[in-house]
């Protein structure tokens, strides 16, 4: 359907937020034709239907980069065993943490676990996302893993979102096994069966003590590349592993959390292109006091992005602006970098290059927001300004 955005405030995201004010903005089909100043509507665009934003911002949809949204249940109880001195750690050594999730999700029939993560995905909608990154890495069994990223796919079919799946059965190693083990036996075999079913878009792996070391991925970053597959990792959660260095080297897409980043790893990744992913809802959800390295991955011009990591244990979240607000007052972002955070940057951590800003030619995914000027999205804690969302040239309603 052709569309004429008329009377906006345009923030293209391009070198900053490239505001244009008294701007109209012409859609063809699933794309942005034309963006300019309301005296310049070219003739060609002055007949598609209009729609008046009354003077609203205009932004590229928001892109959730890192997100855990398919599993079943919650850890309500383990949020209070830590609240009463519990920590993340020891939970999950006593077969709490993902284990616990790991069971429930397991448990779930596939319709049970698809209502589940809708519901959130709807809650990620309503705050303004237009395109979701969904890991696997609950199910830690061949049939599970793969459960989790046909669940993924369906998500796209039944909601006006888009879905990049991401294989993470290197999340959690099962009790009864070692990681090289789970690795050969499960992780690989698991990638080469979502690969040819058409499920996998990318391949993350869990890099902290409790979980995988780089020399244990370097057999599952090899068989991604191999397929074609591009790499992610979190890394440098909780301590300084090197992960980012070993990705680096993979050449992935993004390193994630990085609250122990060290030079060598800022250097990495500046040299390989990778995005910071920053997710101050698990730093907030734990209690982290070591915030991620933020002036030393401006000045190395290493481009960063905001995620929420939804997921049940470290960060039950999913609203994109409330995660810019907290990597604005947690770590220090403007709310220009959280805001292209979570759309510029963003599509870059998912090697999408038809997103993400404001351009003739890129998708057209826009929110628009009762608000004037885009520092108000990351200024408000918790509130939905959201006015409106078009997702592939359409309004939501
Ligand atoms: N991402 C993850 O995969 C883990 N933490 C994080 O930030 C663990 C998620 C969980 O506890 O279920
Ligand atoms: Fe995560």
């Amino acid at each position: 359907m052709p569309l004429l955005l008329t009377h906006s405030t345009l923030a293209t995201m391009q070198g900053g937020y490239g505001l244009i004010a008294d701007a109209a903005l012409a859609i063809d089909g699933d794309r942005i034709a034309w963006l300019g100043a309301q005296s310049d509507i070219p003739s060609i665009y002055q007949g598609f239907p209009q729609h008046s934003c009354d003077g609203r911002l205009v932004t590229p949809g928001l892109i959730d980069c890192h997100t855990h949204v398919v599993f079943a249940g919650n850890r309500a109880a383990e949020f209070e065993m830590r609240l009463t001195g519990a920590s993340y750690e020891q939970i999950a050594r006593a077969g709490g943490g993902i284990l616990s999730t790991v069971t429930a999700t397991r448990a779930a029939s596939e319709d049970q676990l698809l209502a589940q993560a809708l519901a959130r995905v709807d809650q990620m909608i309503a705050t303004g996302t237009t395109t979701i990154e969904v890991k696997s890495g609950y199910g830690l069994t061949i049939a599970d893993e793969l459960k989790l990223l046909r669940t993924a796919r369906k998500i796209a079919q039944l909601r006006r979102v888009s879905v990049v799946t991401t294989h993470l059965a290197a999340h959690a190693i099962p009790p009864g096994t070692d990681a090289a083990t789970y690795i050969a036996d499960v992780a690989i075999p698991s990638l080469h069966a979502a690969h040819a079913e058409g499920l996998v878009d990318q391949v993350d792996a869990f890099c902290v003590n409790i979980a995988f070391q780089p020399h244990d991925l370097e057999p599952l970053f090899q068989t991604a590349r191999s397929l074609g597959l591009p790499v992610k990792l979190h890394a440098e959660q909780l301590s300084d592993r090197k992960g980012t260095v070993f990705a680096a080297r993979h050449g992935a897409l993004s390193a994630d959390h990085l609250e122990y980043l060290a030079p060598d790893g800022i250097a990495a990744m500046a040299a390989a292109g990778t995005v910071a992913v920053i997710l101050p809802g698990a730093f907030y959800t734990l209690r982290e006091t070591q915030s991620p390295p933020i002036a030393a991955l401006r000045a190395a011009r290493v481009p960063m992005a905001v995620a929420t990591d939804c997921n049940p244990g470290s960060s039950p979240m999913t609203s994109l602006p409330l995660a810019m607000n907290m990597a604005c007052t947690l770590f220090r972002l403007t709310p220009e970098e959280a805001l292209l955070g979570t759309t510029t940057h963003a599509a870059r951590a998912l090697g999408l290059n038809d997103r993400g800003s404001l351009a003739p030619g890129q998708r057209a995914d826009l929110c628009l927001w009762d608000a004037t000027h885009p520092a108000e999205l990351s200024y408000r804690i918790g509130a939905t300004a959201l006015q409106s969302r078009i997702h592939g040239g359409t309004f939501d309603r």
